[in-house]
């Protein structure tokens, strides 16, 4: 085997997985258009990429029905101890992970090519990018990395130079034999799926899926669980978070970092159009941020990625006009239901329901057939400087420098609207309490209450108690140039079961409420759990909502606070010594204040 690039590392790692995994062939992928359209060549050849005749360069894949999205119960941290990996995370012995595994890709690129993909998560050359190397049989993979990472020869070029990357192996784990004809979502079935980490080594292995975070490794795999490990080790952040801009109608501006857990709404918050007049809102990222601190002692914060891994379901006109203007042409959708004259279709795009579709399954679809057309789970790919609102600076290798974090979830009851911490340890204890309602982005229960401290729950690769004590740290460095934290909750729903709030763009109105707090233009009032906007302080100029509506939203009711406390000393409890005594003591003090 020819040697494919000058890097020594790269090659006798892409030499050892062709021994093990036996493709066809090998190619060394260069994140140019004519190779994006070779892949889309093949893809639409064995019958996986439907082209859309309503967008131009655009395409619908439908998955397997068992790989629909990320699958937490077979993702793996494995570090030497089981107590490093911590009780948030699947941990088996890297021994007897890599035998496992070694054993599932034995031979299972037969009948393939093996795709090696340099890519850079930042902007290539900035101080807090990094670069990975992914390893993977399935072209569909090939071209969601072109999207969503920067894939290219300056990446290839560096390594050349004797960068050092981060290896990410990837197999669908589905060989072919000679004469078999490919299926159109070609999987393991999922007991043979495993999404490993080895975040001592900085190692990546993924088996057996080809669906999202557990296939596109610069996402989830690099861009958190590998980057948090690396980001405690070298003093920077690894987080879940949107990364956007705001300028008041006087020019200053503001960046807000903002932490969900999947599906609740942080596309739309990045690209929201505000409904504060003068106000304008400008997406640097939707889902992560890689923040270290300036030389000015600030914190300056790049989006890794390149593209928008979007939740299609929902997603209109009405609810983020500015997705759906970046979704025009050059997209990737997976598992939409398609319309008879060539386009994409999902629940909540808009209010005529096709009379016919075929759905995400691949069946013919009426309005009177059981099951939604699209899947809950169905994504756009898409490239990020197509958005109309992509902030000029969203590329900058500097970053942009914090003054907000925001954490939330999604709350029917308890959490009010938007609330403040009185200091930097209650804004980490927010963060490290932060509960939402499960949705159909990972497969287990949807509807039921779990804490996603950080949200970060399935994306932290090292023991969350220590995690906590990162966010202490990285505090204490920052002292008085930390950004001040806020915590929101836009899904509150009054008892007859009607969301209490607007959302969307009026969430700016919370938004404006952050910025005008750190101006120091607007008071705040004490309460048990953080502070309140004051009466008026909260710009709700024609918003439309009753004075009762209001005051169920900002509602702190002790009685229903004081049952949290239970709930949050039993996820304490599973840190044990690990959990820092600075969170224990926020908590007891959260029990003072509510008496
Ligand atoms: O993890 S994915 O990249 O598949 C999407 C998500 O859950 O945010
Ligand atoms: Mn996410």
């Amino acid at each position: 085997m020819p040697a494919l690039t000058k890097n020594e590392k790269l090659n006798n790692w892409i030499k050892e997985t062709a021994e093990m995994c036996r493709p066809d062939d090998i190619y060394l992928c260069n994140g140019t258009k004519e190779e994006y359209n070779l892949m889309i060549e093949k893809l639409k050849a064995s019958g996986s990429a439907i082209p859309l005749k309503k967008r131009p360069n655009s395409y619908l894949f439908r998955s397997d029905p068992s790989d629909v999205a990320r699958i937490e119960d077979h993702t793996f941290i494995s570090t030497s101890s089981k107590d490093e990996a911590g009780p948030t995370n699947n941990w088996i012995d890297p021994v007897e992970l890599k035998n496992t595994m070694k054993n599932l890709y034995k031979g299972c690129m037969k009948g393939r090519t093996m795709y090696v993909i340099p890519f850079s998560m930042g902007p290539v050359g900035s101080p807090i990018s990094k670069i990975g190397v992914e390893i993977t049989d399935s072209p569909y993979v090939v071209i969601s990395m072109h999207v969503m990472t920067r894939v290219s020869s300056r990446v290839i070029e560096l390594l050349n130079a004797g960068e050092d990357f981060i290896p990410c192996l990837h197999s669908i784990g589905a060989p072919l034999d000679k004469g078999q004809t490919d299926v159109q979502w070609p999987c393991a079935p999922i007991e043979k799926k495993y999404i490993s980490h080895f975040p001592e080594e900085n190692l990546i292995w993924s088996y057996g899926s080809g669906y999202g975070g557990n296939a596109l490794l610069g996402k989830k795999c690099l861009g958190l669980r590998i980057a948090s490990a690396i980001a405690r080790r070298e003093g920077w952040m690894a987080e879940h978070m949107v990364i956007l801009r705001l300028t008041n109608p006087e020019g200053k501006q503001y960046h807000i970092a903002a932490a969900f857990p999947s599906a609740c709404g942080k596309t739309n918050l990045a690209m929201m159009l505000p409904s504060v007049k003068g106000w304008k809102c400008e997406c640097i990222g939707d889902d992560i941020a890689w923040m270290k601190i300036g030389a000015d002692g600030r914190l300056y914060a790049i989006n890794p990625e390149s593209g928008f891994f979007g939740v299609a379901t929902g997603t209109s006109y009405d609810t983020n006009p500015m997705a759906m203007d970046t979704l025009k042409e050059n997209v990737i959708f997976t598992n939409c239901a398609l319309t008879d004259d060539g386009d994409v279709w999902w629940e909540g795009i808009n209010d005529d329901v096709p009379s016919h579709l075929i759905d995400w399954k691949g069946q013919d679809w009426t309005p009177e057939s059981k099951g939604d057309a699209a899947h809950p789970n169905a994504r756009f790919t898409a490239p990020a400087s197509q958005c109309p609102v992509i902030c000029k600076d969203w590329e900058n290798p500097n970053g942009v420098p914090i003054d907000i974090f925001i954490f939330g979830g999604r709350r029917s009851s308890v959490v009010p609207l938007v609330y403040e911490a009185f200091s930097w340890d209650h804004g980490v204890f927010l963060g490290a309490t932060a509960a939402s309602e499960t949705t159909f982005a990972n497969i287990g229960e949807v509807g039921s209450l779990r804490r996603d401290p950080f949200a970060m729950k399935p994306f932290c690769s090292y023991n969350m108690g220590d995690y906590f004590q990162h966010w202490l740290n990285m505090g204490d460095r920052l002292g008085s140039k930390a950004p001040r934290i806020f915590y929101v909750n836009w899904f509150r729903k009054n008892h007859d079961g009607r969301f209490l709030w607007p959302g969307f763009s009026d969430n700016s109105r919370a938004l404006k409420w952050m910025c005008e707090r750190i101006d120091g233009k607007v008071g705040a009032k004490k309460s048990a759990i953080g502070l309140l906007p004051v009466d008026r302080g909260l710009d709700l100029n024609g918003i439309g909502l009753s004075p009762k509506n209001m005051e169920e939203l900002m509602e702190v009711d002790l009685k229903e606070w004081k049952a949290e406390i239970p709930d949050i000393e039993k996820h304490f409890a599973v840190f044990g010594n690990r959990l820092p005594e600075r969170l224990k003591k926020q908590l007891k003090e959260l029990a003072e204040r509510l008496g």
